[in-house]
């Protein structure tokens, strides 16, 4: 039987430097080697996880991605979880998914251990796992079952949306074909890798070549410019928040700082926008300071990336460009009609090994999110001298904030637990940084009082610090349609 096509790579570059960080180097062997004694330790009495969903809450770097390449070598399908989870969310995840192991840092384990008891889930503490006795490890065929990621949405609960091997070759294969990736590639690594940009367009392109990825535990600006000054980095890829605190950041140093991070900036052979819509003023204003034209593309968690400015050609300040190899893109309009001309808006749809399986256990969703096997993106986009544009997304009940997409209605169920709230509607609002903020409409019970600031730390318990609204507006209603449902383009106008 087979073994993955990541790890038979992997065996080509084993003395390459794959994790680099402040402390260590590790070699793609370091990471053969690790992967194998996680594997046979998760396997323990088994011979295959057979699908068998194991979870990990771990920071990125050399044990992040040892891990994942353990639970795909033993045959498990990876569920990466977000690090600021809040109780309540991580175990939604946990029995959503039906985990069966939990691997965490060992500064998590006190997070989780009583969760794990409640559900049911082993947990292992990854410090804590040596060697152990070798064990043939199972072939893996490229159709089986290999990550799910937990994507917000048109539902009050975050769905798991499901990639087999062979959807994570296509996005992998695809974008290193578009973007010319190489083994002599040095990367940051700061987006969170819950998502598919870290986990993905970085973690995994990189590793796949046999480039170096350089972990940092969070968006640590002042060490990430740090390294960019000596040069470090070949690629660089971040979300449109990103490059504006950046951008804050080099305008407010002093001269010499500021042209030796310029120029770090300027050697790089591609710095890529993504995960939200890149305002064509920071475009500008990024080549303007530093001689870079930004990469910006479009994607998402059940396609990876499907839309991509050239690595060669125009990279249009507005645009994200055409279909990426071994992807179909096509515009439909509301009326249903295949729209083939230019100018003309219409909802993206999407086709080709890149997209994923399904939702996991959810197959009405699954069905409805497809057209004739067109997956349906819900965002809406033009074509224009023949390069798409994005124009927004049907649904007013998804945010994008900071890059992350979330649920309105998600962060409402939430909200509507607090004892001083009876009704509520939570939208995003235009806002420079962050793309769009999260803001909330409340009606108090009678004789209440709330300030944004009590709601916010009551939220912390049971949020993600991003869904936290940073604004609340008390009204007397919510201003609603004749059939009753809430207009939430009403409301945008009151922030
Ligand atoms: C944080 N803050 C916010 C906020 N997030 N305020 C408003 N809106 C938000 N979304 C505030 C905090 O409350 C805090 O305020 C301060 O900012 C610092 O918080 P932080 O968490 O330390 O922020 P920071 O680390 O700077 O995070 C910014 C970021 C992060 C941009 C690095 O949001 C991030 O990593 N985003 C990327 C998400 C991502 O990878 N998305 C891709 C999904 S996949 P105070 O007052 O407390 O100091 C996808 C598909 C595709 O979309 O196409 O790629
Ligand atoms: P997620 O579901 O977290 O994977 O986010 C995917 C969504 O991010 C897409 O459906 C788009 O709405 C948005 N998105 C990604 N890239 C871009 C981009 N370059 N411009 C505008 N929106 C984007």
């Amino acid at each position: 039987m087979k073994e993955l096509e990541l790890i038979t790579q992997a065996r080509s570059h084993r003395e390459q430097i794959a994790v680099r960080t402040e402390l260590a180097k590790h070699t793609y062997a370091d990471l053969l080697v690790r992967s194998e004694i996680l594997a046979a330790t998760l396997l323990d009495e088994i011979d295959d996880l057979a699908e068998a969903r194991i979870a990990f809450l771990i920071p990125a770097g050399f044990e992040y991605v040892a891990t994942q390449w353990a639970v795909w070598r033993a045959g498990g399908v990876t569920v990466p979880l977000c690090l600021s989870a809040a109780e309540p969310e991580l175990e939604y995840t946990l029995s959503d998914c039906q985990a069966s192991q939990l691997v965490v840092a060992s500064a998590y384990k006190e997070k989780v251990e009583a969760l794990c008891e409640k559900l049911s889930v082993s947990l292992l503490v990854i410090e804590e796992i040596n060697e152990v006795a070798q064990k043939v490890l199972p072939g893996i065929t490229p159709d089986r079952a290999a990550m799910i990621l937990y994507t917000s949405g048109t539902t009050s609960n975050p769905k798991g949306v499901v990639a087999t091997h062979a959807n994570i070759q296509a996005q992998i294969e695809s974008l290193s074909e578009a973007w010319e990736w190489s083994p002599n590639d040095r990367i940051p690594l700061f987006l969170p890798l819950h998502h598919i940009h870290g986990i993905i367009n970085i973690c995994s392109c990189a590793l796949w070549v046999g480039a170096t990825i350089e972990p940092f535990p969070h968006f640590d600006l002042e060490k990430i410019l740090g390294r960019v000054r000596t040069g470090a980095y070949t690629v660089f890829m971040a979300v449109p928040t990103i490059y504006v605190k950046l951008i804050k950041a080099i305008e407010s140093m002093p001269e010499d700082e500021r042209s030796a991070t310029v120029g770090g900036f300027s050697k790089m052979r591609l710095m890529v926008s993504g995960s939200a819509a890149l305002p064509a003023s920071i475009h500008e204003k990024w080549t303007a300071l530093t001689g870079q034209k930004l990469l910006e593309r479009y994607g998402m968690t059940e396609l990876g990336m499907a839309l991509s400015n050239p690595y060669h050609g125009e990279r249009r300040p507005g645009a994200v460009g055409v279909a990426l190899p071994k992807v179909d893109v096509r515009l439909k309009s509301e009326q249903g009609e295949l729209i083939t001309v230019e100018d003309e808006p219409g909802e993206i749809q999407v086709r080709g090994p890149a997209v994923f399986h399904e939702y996991w256990n959810r197959p009405q969703i699954t069905e409805e999110s497809f057209d004739e096997g067109w997956f349906r993106t819900g965002d809406m986009a033009v074509i224009e001298s023949g390069y798409f544009r994005i124009m927004g997304r049907l649904s007013i009940d998804i945010i994008k904030s900071g890059g992350y997409k979330l649920s309105g209605l998600e962060i409402e169920a939430a909200l509507l637990q607090h004892e001083a709230i009876s009704e509520c509607a939570v939208i995003g609002v235009p806002d420079e940084t962050w793309g769009e903020m999260v803001v909330v409409a409340a009606v108090l019970e009678a004789g209440v009082d709330l300030e944004i600031d009590s709601l916010r730390e009551w939220c912390r318990d049971r949020l993600s610090t991003y869904k936290i609204p940073k604004r609340l507006l008390v009204v007397e209603a919510l201003p609603r349609n004749a059939m009753g449902k809430v207009t939430k383009m009403v409301l945008r106008e009151l922030f």
